[in-house]
């Protein structure tokens, strides 16, 4: 019999970016995590589940100016909604960090200077092609064939900055070491051959730091530099369980014995991690799982295929449970796999409406119906009832071994063959037969007992899975334990429902979906939603100018909606906590205006008042950085490299 020796495990998923919606596949990361660390806790070990969001950087900062917010009351509203899913997704996460806390912070500054201190950080130069939306550089040769973003398709830029460096090449041989002595670290295998081959190649020093953003920790000795990306994100990993502060803490639960990552990011979690790691002197994670993506339809997800599904619309429509059980059973978690929502129904109506659904239902009421809800005792077996017991104890092996290695598909088509082998024994028992012979009142007694018993174990098995399921009939058998202290060792011997105590009261677990109607509803759906869609695109055309824009050409009406005016400054002063804004009072003529403008590094203040500048004057209002802008101020050029555009006319002249 399986035997597990209970312990500490530390288990995380990645940290997400809210820089959109979370969607479906999202939610598919998280409940693996999830139902892993589930499992864990019925096998009795000290569990620590971590999640959160990975919040700094240029594209969430450009993103809030956007809005016209700052940064972090944009990330604050998105990371309430992540929060949220998690809630209404079953996730039963232990902490939840997010890159923008002061805990995380203190973190990453120390293990900064920790390894500056080591030498390990040096300060440089970095030039390379940047890909904003992705915040990635790339080299000339991972570009597409159109010279963009290999990932995004979008423009790249040249950037050149001065830089902090990790010297990651000084621990490629440590980590290509470690990699090939712990076949387990990296799973699946085929992600660590992958990952073997590029360490081969040789490690670059990792960049990790920016000035061209100041969405980010600060560097701490030298606070124009923000840390970025990696450094900020994996380091999360450390912060929660006590790194700085609670070493006995930390030594229960690091090192981590799973990373739980989509395949792309392996390679972050496999090389950069490590390294970091080993400049710290500390051990390695135990494992790096990748798992796969999940598709829509045969298509991976994106905004311009209008294909992402939302998973709050799906938990509203179906509730939590099936579309965990759904996404676990559906796919192999190394491999990518398919999301679909008639699939989705289907398995619904078989596995969970038909099999579980009706094998409660049928053992409650025979229950009822029969022995007045009262479970009685068992005494002796016949051959049917023995192959039942004995295909219940295999079941329970098998979930407790593979659940162990990760087998989450494999092990609820385990417990779904076993649920099928119940009805099939209701079936081969025929209990209503029994039931009306006197002289088989045992026999009877003996067939409703190993229902029951078995519909607990099956309660406790798919607890990782569909932790509400679960519950849900573990009430309905009316059990006298408390189902949160339930453990695997409960269900590793037979009989563990007592005899004597009343069933409770037998309610569907899942209603039938009748999928023409339903797939009437869901066409209905898409069609309000397509016809609103339509009518806000026809009311943008009317708004529009009669002539198309074609190939970037406005039309002369367009440009003329488009008013300038000479505009003097009168006041100028840095915006707080910027470096780049600035805001400015000018005089049109006829009327004062407040605008803000991103020329701090470029001009003084004082040397803006009494020039003479061209200003777009109807631009929206909007906040930057919480202060109006009535307008903008034209420039040419950018970056470093930046004048406004100043004309010898008094204030108020237009320009056209
Ligand atoms: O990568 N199917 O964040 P992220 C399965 N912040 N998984 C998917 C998926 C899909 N269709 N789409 C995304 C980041 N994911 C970093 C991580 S960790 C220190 C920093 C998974 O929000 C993706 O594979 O872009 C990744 O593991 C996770 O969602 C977070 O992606």
């Amino acid at each position: 019999m399986y035997q597990h020796e209970k312990k500490p495990f530390y288990i995380t998923t990645p940290i997400y970016y809210p820089s959109a919606k979370l969607h479906i596949g999202h939610a598919y990361c998280t409940t693996i995590a999830d139902s892993i660390a589930r499992f864990h806790r019925l096998e009795g070990d000290d569990v620590f589940f971590l999640t959160g969001s990975d919040e700094h950087g240029l594209k969430i900062e450009q993103k809030a100016e956007a809005a016209g917010v700052k940064p972090i009351e944009y990330t604050n509203k998105i990371v309430a909604g992540f929060q949220n899913l998690w809630k209404r997704l079953s996730i039963s996460n232990d902490d939840f960090i997010r890159t923008t806390q002061e805990r995380h912070i203190r973190v990453v500054q120390e293990i900064f200077r920790r390894i500056y201190a080591k030498g390990d950080i040096y300060k440089g130069k970095y030039t390379g092609l940047y890909c904003t939306p992705c915040e990635s550089y790339w080299t000339e040769h991972q570009l597409d064939e159109n010279g963009c973003c290999p990932d995004c398709h979008r423009p790249v830029q040249e950037v050149s900055e001065e830089a902090y460096f990790f010297r990651m090449s000084r621990y490629q041989d440590r980590v290509l070491q470690y990699i090939e002595d712990h076949p387990d670290f990296i799973q699946p295998v085929s992600r660590r051959n992958e990952m073997i081959n590029f360490i081969k190649q040789g490690l670059d020093d990792l960049c990790i730091s920016r000035t061209s953003f100041d969405w980010g920790i600060p560097v701490p000795t030298d606070p124009k530099h923000v840390i970025y990306v990696w450094f900020d994100a994996l380091t999360n990993y450390l912060t929660p369980i006590g790194y700085l502060d609670d070493p006995a803490r930390f030594k229960k639960y690091w090192p981590a014995d799973l990373h739980l990552v989509g395949k792309e990011i392996v390679r972050f979690h496999s090389i950069i991690w490590p390294c970091i790691l080993m400049a710290l002197d500390l051990p390695l994670p135990k494992k790096v799982y990748g798992h796969g993506w999940l598709i829509v339809d045969g298509d991976k997800m994106s905004k311009s295929k209008g294909n992402v599904v939302d998973p709050i619309g799906l938990i509203d429509e179906f509730g939590a449970d099936p579309i965990r059980y759904f996404l676990l059973r559906e796919i192999n978690l190394g491999q990518d796999g398919n999301f679909s929502r008639d699939a989705l129904i289907q398995r619904i109506n078989s596995d969970l409406a038909n099999d579980l659904g009706n094998l409660l239902h049928r053992t409650l009421n025979m229950t009822l119906k029969f022995q007045d809800g009262v479970v009685e005792a068992p005494q002796g077996e016949g051959a049917a009832d023995a192959s039942l017991k004995q295909d219940a104890a295999d079941a329970v092996e098998f979930f407790a071994q593979n659940m162990e290695q990760m087998e989450l598909s494999k092990t609820i088509k385990k417990v779904w063959a076993f649920i099928s082998r119940a009805n099939k024994y209701i079936d081969e028992t025929a209990p209503w037969a029994l039931a009306k012979d006197p002289a088989k009142k045992q026999e009877l007694a003996n067939v409703l007992y190993n229902l029951l018993e078995s519909l607990r174990l099956i309660a406790v098995m798919i607890s990782p899975f569909m932790p509400t399921t679960a519950e849900r009939i573990w009430k309905q058998l009316n059990l006298p334990q408390d189902f949160h202290s339930v453990q695997l060792e409960d269900i590793q011997t037979w009989g563990g429902t007592p005899a004597g105590h009343r069933v409770g009261t037998p309610v569907q677990l899942f209603p039938r979906i009748d999928i023409e109607a339903e797939n009437k509803k869901y066409e209905a759906k898409l069609a309000a939603e397509k016809k609103a869609k339509a009518q806000q695109e026809k009311a943008a055309k009317k708004a529009a100018p009669e002539h198309a824009a074609k190939d970037g050409q406005i039309s002369f009406e367009d440009f003329n909606k488009i008013q300038l005016r000479v505009a003097k400054v009168l006041q100028a002063e840095l915006v707080p906590k910027t470096d780049k804004l600035m805001k400015l009072v000018v005089d049109l003529g006829d009327e004062q205006r407040q605008v803000v403008s991103g020329i701090a590094q470029n001009y003084k203040p004082e040397s803006l008042i009494g020039k003479n500048v061209v200003m777009v004057i109807n631009l929206k209002p909007a906040k930057l950085r919480g202060v109006v802008s009535q307008g903008m101020i034209l420039a040419a050029g950018k970056d470093k490299d930046l004048e406004v555009l100043t004309v010898d006319m008094p204030a108020g002249t237009e320009v056209h």
